[in-house]
C-alpha cells in the first residue's frame, strides 16, 4: 500500500505513519489559543517534527461540536506566516481545511496534503488537489460541525461510513484525483457516539477493505472520557489516546493523526510489534 502526496510516497506497508496536530486557532478543542501565534505554531511544529512526526497537520479552523466556520481569508491570514516559517523543516505538510482557495494557497506554499473532514463539500477541492497531485484525506462527518452531535443513531455505523467513504471515493476519482492520492478516514467523533466511535475503532478492517489507507483521529477526543471518565481537561486524556492509537494499530490503520507525538511513536511501535508477531 502507498500513498502518494505530491513528490513523496510513503510506503505504508513498511510502518504506521504519525501526523502530529497543529491547530492555529483561538478555540481548538485541546490546543486553542496556544498556537494562534504565528511564532509559537512555528516552534510547535519544529517540537512535533523533532519527536518524529511523519506529517504535520496544520489547521486554521476547529471543527469541534458546535463549531461555526472560519472565512477563507481568515484561514490563510492564520496560515501563511506559518507556512511561510515551515519552508526549511524538513517534515511533510498537510492543510485541515473544508475549503478550496485556503487548499489551493496552501499547496502553493508547500503542503504536501489537503485533510478535508467535509468529504470534498467545496466542489472546487477536487480539482485543487488534483492538479496539485497532492494527498487527499476524506473524512466522514454526519452535518458540519456546528450540528453533527444532533443525530448520533445508525442502524450499523460501520456500514454506513464506509458506504459513504466508498461514494466519495469515486467523487474523488471522477475529478481527476489519483487513486494512490487518497486516504480515507471515520471521522471519529464526528456525529457519533462514544458507543459509534468505539464499533468504528475496533472494526477498522472492513474500511482497510477498500483499499485505500485508513487515517484515524482518536486523539484527546471527548468519547475516550466518555469510557475513561477523564472528564477533566482534554490532556487528561492522554492515555486513554495511546490506547486508541494501540487499538487503532492493531486494527490495521495506516496514518495516525495525533497530539502527542513521541508519546505515540511509543504505543504503535509496541502494537505493531504485536500485530507482526500476530501473522
Ligand atoms: N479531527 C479533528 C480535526 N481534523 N481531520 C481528520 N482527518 N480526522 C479527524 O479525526 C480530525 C480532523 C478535530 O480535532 P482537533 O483538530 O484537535 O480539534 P479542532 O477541530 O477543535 O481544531
Amino acid at each position: 500500500m502507498i500513498w502518494r502526496c505530491g513528490d513523496i510516497t510513503f510506503d505504508l506497508s513498511a510502518r504506521v505513519l504519525v501526523m502530529g496536530i497543529v491547530n492555529v486557532t483561538p478555540d481548538s478543542f485541546s490546543d486553542g489559543g496556544r498556537y494562534l501565534d504565528p511564532g509559537a505554531a512555528i516552534a510547535r511544529c519544529r517540537e512535533l517534527a523533532a519527536e518524529g512526526a511523519d506529517l504535520l497537520d496544520l489547521g486554521a479552523e476547529s471543527t469541534r461540536p458546535g463549531s461555526a466556520s472560519v472565512p477563507p481569508e481568515e484561514q490563510w491570514r492564520r496560515l501563511e506566516p506559518v507556512l511561510a516559517g515551515l519552508a526549511c523543516v524538513p517534515v511533510t505538510r498537510s492543510v485541515d481545511t473544508r475549503c478550496a482557495a485556503v487548499a489551493e494557497r496552501a499547496l502553493s506554499a508547500g503542503c504536501r496534503v489537503v485533510n478535508d473532514v467535509s468529504a470534498l463539500s467545496d466542489p472546487a477541492m477536487a480539482g485543487v488537489a488534483a492538479r496539485a497531485g497532492a494527498g487527499l484525506v476524506l473524512m466522514h462527518m454526519r452535518g458540519t460541525p456546528e450540528t453533527m452531535q444532533r443525530e448520533t443513531a445508525y442502524a450499523d455505523v460501520v456500514a454506513e461510513v464506509a458506504g459513504y467513504l466508498h461514494e466519495r471515493m469515486a467523487v474523488a476519482e471522477a475529478a481527476g484525483v489519483a487513486r494512490e492520492c487518497l486516504a480515507i478516514d471515520p471521522g471519529i467523533g464526528f456525529g457519533k457516539s462514544a458507543q459509534g466511535s468505539l464499533e468504528l475503532l475496533a472494526r477498522i478492517p472492513e474500511l482497510t477493505a477498500l483499499g485505500r489507507p485508513v487515517l484515524v483521529g482518536a486523539s484527546r477526543k471527548s468519547f475516550l472520557a466518555r469510557i475513561t471518565g477523564d472528564e477533566g481537561e482534554p490532556a487528561e486524556r492522554v492515555p486513554a489516546s495511546l490506547a486508541a492509537a494501540a487499538v487503532a494499530t492493531w486494527q490495521g490503520a495506516h496514518i495516525l493523526r495525533v497530539h502527542d507525538v513521541a508519546a505515540t511513536l511509543r504505543a504503535v511501535k509496541l502494537a505493531s510489534a504485536a500485530r507482526r508477531a500476530a501473522r
